[in-house]
């Protein structure tokens, strides 16, 4: 027997499958989902489909009137959530999260970016759309006849429903634990589909609302052990050294490790920093260990010693918590604490979270003179961000603590003609190409600075402290950079990518390059140390990298790390010293302790630990 709506139920069948054809192609072009065998080839294929089955088997009861609009809308909905993911995986090399997606105050800043990343040839990705949307309007014959009775209609739901556990138990024997250890998204997206990710997604923001709501000062007790007893005392010699001097902050936008003392087209990339390196201390093992806040992640690990979230950017998710940051500690010794950076107060929710870590004053985009002229990319240019700080710099209280965040080196890596001191890169990757361009900008105006800082008297009683906020080149970009480095980048070599510089001059001494294994998370004790203040109370996972007894490790956000012997990365552990594959085995203790922290760390924040901390436990 002949349904009545058999037309549109063939609809159904005809979206479940282009959709589910067209995200495995998606899958295989424009994500770079890392595949080990067959099984996890099969998972890949098989995984949208379950989900597409339900959302469209839905239609079943619905009104045969509205079926057609339901799957055309639903379809389009579905395009529409991957094709964000695709321009979102342009850039970051990720999926989208739930919290990525409130962060709309900062997509309209985004501007050029989002131009630079989206094309005409994009309509490509919602071929299925208008293929469906065409055989409503011209009600062609094919779909015509594929019509569901009743039975059928159930059949396709428990069919649905089968594909969803068959699909879990391939993805459980290839990756135990999967949703429980979540760190890694292209994981989750490869074993359950990107769809059921997206749900699971909302699962996970749900349980972290609620987390806060449960949470009570008793968690804390563990915690405080273990960070008691992970306590790393200063190196004596330099506990105080630059008591009550000022502590110059600068985040390097997007300035990896590896263009220090490297060379393009026969030209230094940063001349200035090469010199400026000689007379401080450069750390050449240091690595950033942000999430999706990017710059704003590298600002909350530098103040609080803590984590990042694994999704998200914290500071947009828990503004409002109770923290210990470093311009609070600042302000009780006597610091004027300021941030200084020539974007909206908005972007990624600085002026909020600013307020709860402390800082006396935020100079953002009303506080500078931006114009035509002297803004490109992002906004204002770098020189002219540094020339017009120094002067907002003298009219602040002394002691201060400031923090300057450049711009101009930002994906695109736009770059006026007259400034550019070197020749682009000659690959077939704008993006690599130019990014040398702005980087040598960037060191240019670091050289402007450091001059001003010493014509306006402020140089010979600050410490500088310069750090690379996160990657600028991602591992899209692969092919580019292999060539540059001349070597071929394995997981291996991509996690080593990670490394920033971090420089710290403090005036007065000659300093030497240390290579002692770190990252963002130890800068907090590592200033607090040099100006004289004690952490040993403080809820922090960081510590001291000038103290000789502390342990070499940098643990990143997605559950990598490094240590002397061994880095671990994508469920691998290879030997620090040969980069070749090695047991896991050996990668195991310190796996313990990388979860062990990225877990406690999540805890405080989500449960906003911090508000019990220093209060009497209550026993109850
Ligand atoms: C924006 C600047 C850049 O204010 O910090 O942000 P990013 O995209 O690098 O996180
Ligand atoms: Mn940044």
């Amino acid at each position: 027997m002949k349904m009545k709506g058999s037309m549109n139920i063939s609809f159904v069948t005809m979206a479940v499958f282009l959709l589910w054809i067209k995200t495995y192609i998606v899958y295989k072009t424009s994500f770079d989902i890392n595949i080990e065998n067959y099984t996890q080839e099969i998972i890949l294929f098989i995984n949208p489909l379950s989900f597409l089955m339900l959302i469209f088997g839905i239609s079943f009861w619905i009104n045969p009137k509205n079926r057609t609009g339901y799957i055309v809308a639903t379809s389009l909905i579905i395009s529409l959530i991957l094709y964000a993911n695709v321009v979102y995986y342009r850039f970051f090399n990720d999926f989208l999260t739930v919290p990525v997606l409130f962060q709309t105050s900062n997509m309209s800043d985004l501007g050029s970016s989002v131009t630079e990343l989206i094309t005409i040839t994009d309509l490509l990705y919602f071929s299925d759309c208008f293929l469906l949307f065409y055989l409503i309007k011209f009600r062609a014959r094919p779909v015509n006849n594929l019509g569901f009775t009743t039975l059928q209609q159930r059949a396709f739901m428990l069919l649905s429903l089968a594909m969803t556990f068959f699909n879990l138990g391939l993805a459980e024997s290839e990756r135990p634990q999967l949703l429980t250890r979540t760190f890694d998204r292209e994981i989750l997206v490869k074993n359950i589909g990107t769809y059921h990710y997206h749900i699971y997604d909302i699962f996970l923001q749900s349980k972290s609302s609620a987390q806060r709501a449960l949470a009570d000062g008793s968690k804390l007790a563990d915690i405080e052990n273990y960070v008691r007893a992970n306590y790393i005392p200063p190196k004596k010699e330099l506990f105080g050294i630059a008591q009550n001097k000022n502590v110059i902050l600068i985040s390097m936008e997007s300035v990896q490790n590896f263009v220090i003392n490297a060379k393009v087209n026969d030209e230094e990339i940063t001349p200035f920093l090469n010199e400026f390196i000689e007379d401080s201390f450069y750390f050449d093992h240091f690595y950033h260990q942000t999430g999706q806040g990017k710059t704003s992640d590298s600002e909350f690990i530098v103040d609080n010693s803590l984590y990042p979230l694994s999704r998200g950017a914290v500071f947009f998710t828990h503004s409002a918590n109770e923290y210990h940051a470093i311009p609070e500690v600042l302000d009780n010794h006597g610091y004027y604490t300021a941030s200084l950076h020539a974007n909206n107060k908005s972007f990624w929710n600085r002026d909020i979270m600013y307020k709860s870590l402390g800082y006396d004053r935020f100079f953002s985009y009303s506080d500078y003179e931006i114009s035509k002229e002297n803004s490109v990319g992002w906004g204002l240019k770098d020189i002219d961000f540094f020339q017009q700080s120094v002067q907002h710099l003298k009219d602040v209280p002394k002691p201060f603590y400031a923090k300057f965040i450049t711009l101009t080196n930002h994906f695109p890596f736009e770059l006026d003609e007259q400034d550019r001191y070197v020749k682009p890169f000659t690959s077939n990757d704008k993006t690599v190409n130019q990014y040398f361009l702005t980087v040598r900008y960037l060191d240019e105006a670091l050289k402007t600075f450091i001059n001003e800082l010493k014509s306006v008297g402020l140089y010979e009683n600050s410490i500088i402290i310069l750090y690379g906020d996160h990657y600028g080149i991602s591992e899209n970009h692969n092919k580019a950079m292999e060539e540059f480095l001349a070597e071929d980048i394995t997981p291996y070599v991509s996690t080593q990518l990670q490394r920033v510089p971090l420089i710290v001059h403090i005036p007065g001494m000659k300093g030497h390059t240390l290579s002692s294994i770190g990252g963002q998370i130890d800068l907090k004790p590592t200033i607090l140390h040099l100006l004289g203040i004690e952490t040993k109370a403080d809820m922090q996972f960081g510590s001291d990298l000038f103290s000789q007894e502390r342990m070499d490790i940098a643990v990143l956000r997605d559950g990598s790390f490094i240590t002397k012997d061994y880095l671990f990365t994508r469920n691998t552990c290879y030997s620090s010293k040969t980069g070749e594959q090695v047991e896991k085995a050996l990668c195991n203790p310190y796996l313990e302790k990388a979860k062990t922290e990225l877990g406690y760390s999540d805890q405080i924040i989500y449960g906003d630990l911090l508000r019990f901390y220093g209060q009497p436990l209550r026993t109850n």
